[in-house]
């Protein structure tokens, strides 16, 4: 992929990729612009939006928060508003804001280009995978190879920002396109102490998981698949819940890595 860079003033580097132009501040982290959010800003009301003079103090001041992995800023309005929360493409979480642009970090550890989302509050960066769908080992296999894992989604923020990025970004947002994720019952079973028994899911780094932490994000009654629910999904519902599922088809799935600034 051609890469074209210019020397701008103040240091910054401006420079064009595919459809993304970019500007790097410190010398190490890089803004990119994606063009196709422009003259769109947020609905998000966590992070009200403040007056600064330039796009780059707005970058600076989401380099200076870690809940903050992406920005709009609005050049008409000197507008800045901080985003916990990343857009990646058609989006259904967007309002019309002439003269506002959208800019996402990029990072050596976490390419853009390969689909990875960045949260610099968990330090962690996500891949989201459509195709080719796979077993569950394999696509453990598949994130392994990158340097990672499926994804483990506890602490609860971990969760929060994967859901959050989930329903804010319509082409991940299909109930019959689910996401397999770093949960699994190595056991095969389910834990019986108790009539019916419980369930005994785990996540691929070896914590059980918390069912009374994770359980807003839980689709309504799930864990409800008993012995065949051995793996871990995310699927649209109301939200984009956790559930259990077979085992028995190729899914796709959401790697994840150490994110490091
Ligand atoms: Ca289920």
């Amino acid at each position: 992929m051609a890469i074209t860079l210019a020397r701008a003033t103040f240091g910054l580097v401006v420079f064009q990729l595919s459809m993304l132009s970019a500007f790097a501040i410190y010398n190490d982290s890089i803004w990119v612009r994606d063009v196709s959010y422009d003259d769109l800003s947020s609905l998000d009301a966590d992070n009200a939006s403040f007056a600064v003079k330039t796009e780059l103090q707005c970058a600076r001041s989401c380099q200076g928060n870690t809940s903050c992995n992406s920005f709009f800023y609005n050049s008409v309005t000197k507008q800045c508003r901080l985003q916990r929360y990343v857009f990646v493409s058609a989006a259904n979480s967007t309002v019309s804001d002439t003269g506002s642009r959208y800019y996402r970090l990029m990072s050596g550890s976490c390419p853009l280009e390969e689909g990875y989302i960045i949260d610099r509050l968990t330090s962690t960066c996500y891949r989201p995978v459509k195709s080719p769908a796979l077993m569950w080992e394999d696509a453990e296999s598949v994130c392994g190879a990158a340097g990672g894992s499926l994804a483990v989604l506890e602490p609860i923020e971990r969760l929060d920002f994967l859901y959050n990025f989930f329903i804010r970004n319509r082409e991940f947002y299909s109930y019959k396109r689910a996401y397999m994720i770093g949960m699994s019952r190595p056991t095969g079973m389910w834990d019986s102490p108790l009539p019916g028994g419980i369930p005994d899911h785990v996540w691929v780094n070896g914590q059980p998981v918390d069912f009374m932490a994770t359980a807003p994000y839980w689709k309504p009654g799930a864990p409800d698949s008993g012995n065949s629910g051995n793996i871990g999904i995310m699927r649209h519902g109301k939200g984009f819940l956790l559930d259990d599922a077979p085992n028995t088809q190729n899914r796709r799935y959401v790697c994840q890595k150490v994110y490091r600034e």
